[in-house]
């Protein structure tokens, strides 16, 4: 299929990003009109849901007028995390016959300007990675401290698990529904950083073609970001976890071969 007669939906989840989501969809339109968005918003105490539903209503009634994009929202009880989030616009985007998924931060952080290239990608890829870390790719913002903590998790990773990728844990990225409809989703628990490796993990684990595509991440100007401690420990026990099961499950292979 063209990259033009795919039907796209973007995936937004949002906790307290008032200030960021506007400027946040008016790129997407402007880059990427053809795509539908669907904004998750786990009840957000500053109103980010129901200016969502606003935008929404907006962008309704000028479709109305010939305008092709349309935003939808999900509400959801209260703050449940990331990777529920995704899961359920997974689901909400697979039952209505989206045929690439998108993910993408609220806070300026992922450039649609960037989004492009990663659905031109999706050709010849099952799972576009929007990387931080392959030549052409940049971070622009980022105190030492967390540029040290995306490369030595990424550097983990790589090694741990035994895959080729340089950034597993980046957030912007694309999915063929085929992919996810092949992927078991109920059982991922994983929440922030570790969302974003375990569904990486499931896709090279199943065979599926996955690609890396320069992108530049722009530090958000406005709101804080929801990262924490529990979420980097989550992320460094679980890959551990799923790297040590591998290498058991490889050496429990080698040692059948052996013996036959
Ligand atoms: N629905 C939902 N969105 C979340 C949650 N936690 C973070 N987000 C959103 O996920 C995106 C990335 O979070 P952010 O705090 O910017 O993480 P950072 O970029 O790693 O610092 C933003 O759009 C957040 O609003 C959550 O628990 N639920
Ligand atoms: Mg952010």
């Amino acid at each position: 299929m063209t990259e033009s007669a795919q039907r796209v939906l973007v995936v937004v989840p949002t906790y307290d990003e008032r200030e960021n989501l506007p400027g946040a969809l008016e790129r997407l339109r402007t880059h990427v009109p053809q795509a539908d968005v669907l904004v998750v918003d786990d009840g957000s105490p500053d109103g980010t849901g129901e200016l969502a539903e606003k935008i929404a209503e907006a962008e309704a009634a000028e479709t109305a007028d010939g305008r092709s994009q349309r935003v939808h929202v999900l509400h959801r009880a209260g703050k449940l995390g990331l990777g529920t989030a995704y899961v359920a616009g997974f689901g909400w985007a697979l039952e209505r016959g989206y045929d690439v998924v998108v993910e993408m931060d609220a806070d300026g952080s992922h450039r649609a300007e960037d989004l492009p290239a990663l659905l031109a990608a999706t050709d010849h890829a099952d799972l576009v990675l929007g990387s931080r870390w392959v030549p052409g790719g940049s971070v622009v913002n980022w105190p030492t401290s967390r540029l040290l903590l995306s490369r030595g998790a990424n550097t983990y990773t790589r090694i741990a698990l035994g895959i080729p990728l340089h950034d597993a844990t980046g957030g912007f990225r694309a999915y063929r529904a085929t992919l996810l409809d092949d992927l078991t989703l109920q059982d991922v628990a994983s929440q922030g950083y570790c969302f974003q490796v375990d569904m990486a993990w499931r896709a090279v684990r199943a065979g599926a073609r996955v690609v890396e595509v320069p992108i530049t991440f722009v530090e958000r100007e406005l709101g804080r970001s929801k990262m924490s401690r529990a979420i980097v420990v989550e992320a460094l026990v679980n890959v551990t976890r799923w790297g040590i099961a591998e290498r058991s499950r490889r050496l429990a292979g080698a040692f059948r071969r052996s013996r036959v």
